[in-house]
């Protein structure tokens, strides 16, 4: 044991009423939802980044965190494994995702790079053998180092897109030798800062054909989770070619990819998409490419991705509403890529922030849960499409406008206009919160 989380307990379940600030008051891994647990309906990940590997810094000042395993050596990266699954333990949480630069320190050269990574990749997996928690999914940082200002795949230099292929197949292995259950790509810097010197389309045809390569060698390999983008419109680049969910999904129908990726989708994303996180999923949903979800919350008067934890379940009830309503995760679960104030300094405040946001996702889920059990809000949405099930609709669709057309005058129709009803379904939405 490291001395870090000393004096902090196991966090349990305590329900509602619980005066100690050690305790879970909503999130009760066992308690059934919908006849399914509430641990394999939420499947709660840590992101290492967040929590292990940012130093607290902002646009005007850099570290506030005083952490006694930063530093860039094999030994202080292990320190700052054990530390992680301590807290791990602490929360019980199913699962954890990393970078690369998470988890090892960088090297002189990409084969020293690589030598860290498998020596990392050794004692994770001892790790993961010895605890309950395992690889949600893995990625590579290929944002922050300097190499990859002007992109990854994208970049104006082939070198670059060689040396892109190489991180992401190094931690693909790392992944697929981890057990991840996904494999995500956020192209950060997969996007330009100027017109002026961007030649979009290759670009985009370069990101095109780099996917494909991915989801091939994916194959190769046998890596039976799944890839996702996760989509985010700007920032660090001004524009992001993953914009939303709608562009993601334009891109995959383009290089024919639509059945092999699906999306990891990013509450702070979508709302700076102009997008509601609901949204997002639901579409995603609907096209048929929704896989796991990076939840968190901006401010809303920033206009950035603050990565603040989730404290809001009311909001969060309507997205997992619409995630249960597609039948919820399959090898996607709920990652915290979410991380404490810069002021927030002490180890205490990395546990509560993850209890709070936990505790947030299940009040959340089981509010989800009672509307969908009472199907009110359901048998609404049916009522108002339920003259779709008509012969003489379904008709339309199958035949030619003329024949739509033809309807209006041989049946004399003239549509009246019904309520949309909101209000009195925001009203029910307050019934279940
Ligand atoms: C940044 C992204 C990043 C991804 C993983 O905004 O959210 O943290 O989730 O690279
Ligand atoms: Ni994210
Ligand atoms: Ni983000």
């Amino acid at each position: 044991m490291t001395e870090f989380f000393k004096g902090i307990p196991a966090i349990r379940y305590e329900g509602p009423d619980s005066q100690t600030e050690y305790a879970f008051r909503h999130y009760n891994p066992d308690e059934l939802v919908m006849g399914k647990r509430m641990e394999d309906h939420l499947r709660f990940a840590v992101a290492y980044w967040h929590s292990f590997a940012w130093p607290g810094g902002d646009p005007f000042g850099g570290q506030t965190f005083e952490r006694p395993w930063f530093g860039d050596t094999i030994a202080l990266a292990k320190l700052k494994a054990d530390v992680a699954f301590e807290m791990f333990d602490i929360l019980g949480v199913p699962f954890y995702c990393f970078h690369d630069a998470d988890v090892r320190p960088e090297g002189a050269t990409f084969a020293e790079s690589k030598r860290h990574l498998d020596e990392m990749v050794d004692y994770l997996e001892a790790k993961q053998a010895s605890h309950k928690t395992q690889l949600l999914w893995g990625t590579a940082n290929m944002t922050s180092h300097r190499r990859w200002m002007s992109g990854a795949a994208t970049n104006p230099d082939p070198d670059v897109y060689a040396y892109a292929a190489a991180t992401v197949k190094a931690n693909l292995d790392a992944t697929h030798r981890l057990g991840g259950q996904n494999y995500v790509l956020w192209g950060g810097r997969e996007g330009y800062e100027t017109l002026q010197n961007t030649d979009l389309g290759a670009e985009r045809a370069h990101a095109g054909r780099f996917l494909q390569q991915v989801v091939e060698y994916k194959h190769k390999i046998g890596f039976k989770g799944a890839i996702l983008i996760e989509p985010k419109p700007q920032e660090p680049s001004k524009h992001q070619y993953d914009y939303d969910v709608a562009t993601v999904y334009g891109f995959l129908k383009e290089f024919g990819l639509e059945r092999e990726v699906k999306t990891n989708i990013e509450q702070g994303h979508a709302i700076l998409a102009g997008h509601s996180f609901e949204h997002e999923i639901a579409l995603a949903a609907s096209l048929g490419i929704f896989g796991s979800i990076d939840i968190n919350r901006n401010d809303y008067q920033s206009g950035w991705d603050t990565d603040q934890f989730p404290n809001n379940h009311p909001e969060k009830a309507l997205a997992f509403y619409e995630i249960q309503r597609a039948g919820g995760f399959t090898t996607g679960g709920t990652n915290f890529d979410a991380k404490v104030r810069r002021q927030s300094l002490d180890p205490a405040d990395l546990i509560l922030a993850h209890v709070g946001g936990m505790d947030t996702c299940a009040r959340a889920l089981k509010c989800a849960a009672a509307m969908l059990e009472s199907d009110e809000l359901e048998a609404n949405r049916r009522a108002r499409y339920a003259r779709w099930e008509t012969p003489a609709a379904k008709a339309m669709l199958s035949g030619g406008l003329e024949a739509a057309a033809a309807r209006v005058t041989a049946e004399g129709l003239e549509p009246q206009p019904k309520s949309g009803r909101q209000e009195r379904l925001e009203n029910l939405w307050n019934k279940y919160i």
